[in-house]
């Protein structure tokens, strides 16, 4: 796996400075007796990574790492989610456990940039609004909603990186496969309503977000990620100020107990732990805004392809893009005939077909598609298809969206491995009955 020199993960953290590693990671202060001590934040980070809390905490020896991080790579409360990188911590859903139409909150991928906040007291919560506002203002969750319509949405967020594990020659970042995506029930207040009432100055043309997680160095203040979007896709109605995933408070891990969710555009506009919004009159500069982050080629590239910065242009919209989440990749069966689905998403657009293939893109079929549950939700799809003889096949999925264009056969290749929405093939292997 490749790592950013400078962003280690933790065992190459631990082995080049224990103590130091316990601080930064878990907070953790050594003591003479050899044990470490845990606290805030550290026990709550610990607390996902290893998926419960740790009761015999106290006992823990110092530089300790837990073994089911150095083993099997699985956080288990995040019910079969499969860890990319333990620092900054980000983990992905196997396609097989994304079946459901609406994304279970412990099925949810985690993308963390930093150190997700220690305190996330509901409660005591603030956000504030300002920036090119007539009227600056800072809320609580109650204020919002107090103040505001409560709406409730199936949404997608997707990482603009997912797919990255593909690209050849390698892209530098995490390197998701196909679950960096999912489809909770997200509840809360209209990002434009907020907007809105705050009134929105005439010279306005971008959004800047905060959080409160805070950066890998633990240099104080500086934020790890900082997004925002175009004023016009601000005010788009089905953007959401979150505070309930799934009918329940957020996960900590996903952003607890505020967040945005900006559908159809990379998942980094969707700020976790959400403390301010401001209103620009450039297009915003934060951490991950400029650069090569979440930008790509502004013209096609051939793999490996030196790319000028100023060639890279900020992603909006994310591409159509299907997965199939029955049958499980290496399925086997003695039947002729199997029950295939999954899901598709647009982005900002509509999916308009899905088509199947299993002799590996010569002859396609249709599948049902549904309509989605409401604008930005996956739209489920389902078909059934007939084995001829027993032997290895692939079932390949390509979704079309509602301007016609359909998921590529090969991944266009860019430096930062973003985009990836190459069709999704699962190997099934049918048996002599
Ligand atoms: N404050 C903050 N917000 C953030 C991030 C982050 O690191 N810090 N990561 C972003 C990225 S890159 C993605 S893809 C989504 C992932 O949301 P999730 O972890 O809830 O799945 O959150 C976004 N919001
Ligand atoms: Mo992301």
């Amino acid at each position: 796996m490749k790592k950013d020199t400078d962003c280690p993960g933790v065992f190459e953290l631990y082995r080049r400075d224990p103590d130091k590693a316990d601080r930064l990671l878990f907070g953790r202060e050594s003591c003479s007796d050899r044990r470490g001590f845990l606290k805030g934040a550290g026990l709550a980070v610990m607390g996902a990574m290893v998926g419960s809390t740790i009761p015999f905490q106290r006992y823990m020896p110092a530089h300790f790492i837990p073994s089911v991080l150095a083993g099997e790579r699985i956080i288990r409360g995040k019910d079969g989610l499969v860890l990319i990188n333990e620092r900054p911590l980000n983990a992905e859903t196997p396609a097989h456990l994304l079946d459901d139409a609406i994304t279970p909150t412990e099925r949810h991928f985690i993308r963390n940039n930093g150190v997700p906040p220690e305190n996330t007291d509901a409660a005591a919560w603030k956000l504030t609004i300002d920036g090119l506002v007539d009227r600056p203002m800072t809320l609580c969750i109650d204020d919002l909603r107090d103040r505001f319509e409560v709406i409730s949405r199936a949404l997608v967020l997707e990482c603009g990186g997912n797919g990255r594990a593909f690209f050849d020659p390698p892209a530098k970042g995490d390197p998701w496969t196909y679950g960096a995506v999912g489809c909770s029930e997200w509840t809360g207040v209209r990002f434009a309503d907020v907007l809105r009432s705050a009134g929105i100055k005439t010279n306005v043309v971008y959004t800047a977000h905060e959080g409160a997680d805070t950066h890998l160095s633990g240099e104080p203040g500086k934020l790890s990620l900082s997004r925002g979007v175009p004023i016009a896709k601000a005010m788009d109605e089905h953007n959401l100020i979150a505070f309930a995933q799934n009918g329940k408070p957020i996960h900590p891990m996903n952003g607890a107990p505020l967040r945005l969710i900006v559908p159809g555009w990379p998942g980094s506009c969707s700020q976790k732990w959400l403390t301010r919004i401001r209103l620009r009159d450039q297009v915003h500069d934060g951490p991950k805004m400029t650069g090569t982050s979440y930008r790509v080629p502004n013209r096609p590239i051939s793999p490996g392809e030196q790319v000028d910065e100023k060639d890279f242009e900020i992603i909006h919209s994310m591409p159509v893009k299907s997965l199939i989440t029955s049958p499980a990749d290496g399925h086997r069966t003695d039947g002729r005939s199997l029950a295939v689905r999954g899901h598709a998403w647009a982005g900002d657009l509509r999916v308009n077909s899905v088509h199947l293939s299993i002799d590996f893109g010569a002859t396609w079929m249709k599948a049902m598609l549904d309509e989605p549950l409401n604008a930005y939700a996956w739209q489920n799809w389902r078909a059934r298809v007939t084995f001829p003889q027993a032997g290895y096949y692939e079932v390949w999925a390509r979704a079309t969206d509602s301007h016609g264009v359909r998921q590529p056969h090969a991944i266009a290749w860019n430096p930062r491995g973003y985009l990836n929405n190459s069709m999704h093939r699962v190997a099934v292997t049918v048996d002599e009955a």
